[in-house]
């Protein structure tokens, strides 16, 4: 087992992580900026080295800068949380080639994910289901023609190296298409370096539901079910929820399955995503992998009692799939999160500043997951997360009604948040009714708050 391990990331996930080591008997090393020297994940680690300047690029996704903190503190692995680092093969690569593990896939498992058109292939070919579209990268805005009048109208064109929302193109008619094609191509090559396309049919007001897995490195593969994401924003998640209204105990293990049987073949070791649009008439596609641990985790976490982020760190130690879950997966009850924001109600932008009230909701089936505290600074260089509000219930019913009392209870003061929009998405009669699909918060936006 690891005795040590560096976490190479920043406020709530990084504590995240740190709870993991404690009860692992692990030493946590954290990692800061020059903006972080006050934060909780400095304090509650074992040991911490500061990396660099605040911005980003001479911090935490500074490579070298984070290599040089696990040689000298000598670690045995790295966890990188999600975002930054996570999924970036070239820093898994220079990790193991120090001798230190990294807690993720293999690095050419998680290039292969990374590429969203050689993702799908793989899924295609392992028969999971995907949706119609182009096979390969588009060579040409005529080609990209010849697919669309192939799978018909509306497609939408997608940056294979892009994911979660940016570089696509909604194309509705033919003569649209080549100047769509043109600005996606180079927004990509801007975005990415990479201008790579593909395309899909479009699905009209899907809904987004992923499934959680755990892999080990011997070809064992469960999965933990779904988790519901519809309500987004932006591309930005406000409130997620498991299990997902609209899966049926026969859809579930159907997809579960599948996936199990696609990953083991693939060789994908640790916890893992997998995207997939759900249409109207409830066929669900695959459209993307995220092969790290995600932000809405302990969704799953609190209906299957499975701790996914120690579950990584002894998968990536070379434990075995049953000495990690000891036993079946078991569903109890219904959990929902919210993902509170600091950002302005209108503007939609990030409000950085200084936490000057801050008091979290307790009590039976709930869980706050965070690093803020009162007096304590949203800086501005981060991303805007604050906290994790996560409710279970026995049923949906209880845990609605245990979130928006939650919801009720949570004092944030100094920083504009995302509350307000969570306590009228949790007051909503179409929410309440399990109504829910990806148009929901434009259609609840429109309608005057009351
Ligand atoms: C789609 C789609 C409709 N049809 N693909 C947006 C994020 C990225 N992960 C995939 N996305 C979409 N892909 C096809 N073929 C609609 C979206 C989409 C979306 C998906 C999930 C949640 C919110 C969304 C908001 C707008 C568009």
């Amino acid at each position: 087992m690891f005795k040590k391990i560096l976490i190479a990331n920043r406020g709530e996930i990084a504590l995240r992580v740190i709870c993991a080591c404690k009860e692992l008997g692990i030493r946590a090393v954290a990692i800061y900026s020059e903006a972080d020297r006050n934060s909780l994940h400095v304090r509650f680690a074992d040991e911490a080295i500061c990396i660099g300047p605040p911005q980003l690029a001479q911090s935490y996704l500074n490579i070298p800068a984070v290599i040089s903190a696990a040689e000298i503190a000598n670690v045995d692995a790295i966890h990188p949380g999600y975002g930054l680092l996570a999924e970036n093969a070239n820093f898994a690569e220079v990790a193991e080639a120090c001798n230190i593990k990294f807690i993720g896939p293999p690095p050419e498992v998680t290039r292969l994910m990374g590429e969203k058109e050689k993702a799908r292939a793989a899924m295609k070919k392992a028969g999971v289901p995907i949706l119609p579209g182009s096979e390969g990268i588009l060579g040409s805005d005529g080609e990209a023609l010849e697919w669309a009048r192939q799978v018909g109208f509306p497609v939408i064109i997608k940056a294979s190296a892009g994911g979660g929302g940016r570089g696509m193109r909604i194309v509705r008619s033919e003569e649209e298409l080549p100047a769509l094609f043109q600005a996606a191509q180079s927004e990509a090559a801007a975005a990415f370096g990479n201008g790579d396309l593909y395309m899909e049919k479009f699905v009209e007001r899907p809904r987004h539901i992923e499934f959680q897995v755990l892999a080990d490195q011997y070809g064992q593969v469960v999965s933990l079910g779904e988790r519901e994401c519809s309500i987004q924003r932006r591309h930005q998640k406000l409130l997620e929820e498991s299990p997902s209204t609209h899966v049926t105990p026969e859809l579930r293990e159907q997809i579960g399955q599948v996936l199990c049987k696609t990953l083991s073949e693939i060789g994908y070791v640790n916890a893992g995503t997998i995207e997939f649009l759900m249409d109207e008439d409830r066929r669900m596609y695959f459209i993307e992998m995220n092969t790290r641990i995600q932000v809405e985790h302990p969704v799953t976490e609190m209906v299957t009692d499975v701790d996914l982020v120690k579950s990584q760190i002894l998968l990536a130690a070379g434990a075995r799939m049953d000495e990690v879950l000891q036993g079946p997966i078991v569903h109890r009850g219904h959990a929902i999160e919210c993902r509170i924001n600091a950002e302005h109600p209108e503007k939609f932008t990030p409000s950085a500043g200084k936490i000057t009230a801050f008091h979290p909701p307790g009590g039976t089936g709930v869980r706050v997951d965070t690093a803020a505290y009162e007096q304590g600074t949203i800086p501005p260089y981060y991303d805007s997360l604050i906290a994790k509000l996560i409710v279970r219930g026995k049923d949906r019913n209880e845990a609605v009604s245990r979130m928006a009392r939650a919801l009720e209870m949570f004092i944030i003061e100094g920083v504009y948040t995302t509350i307000p929009l969570q306590r009228r998405i949790l007051a909503d009669a179409d929410f309440r009714a399990g109504r829910v699909d990806t148009t929901f918060i434009e259609k609840l936006l429109r309608r005057p708050n009351g």
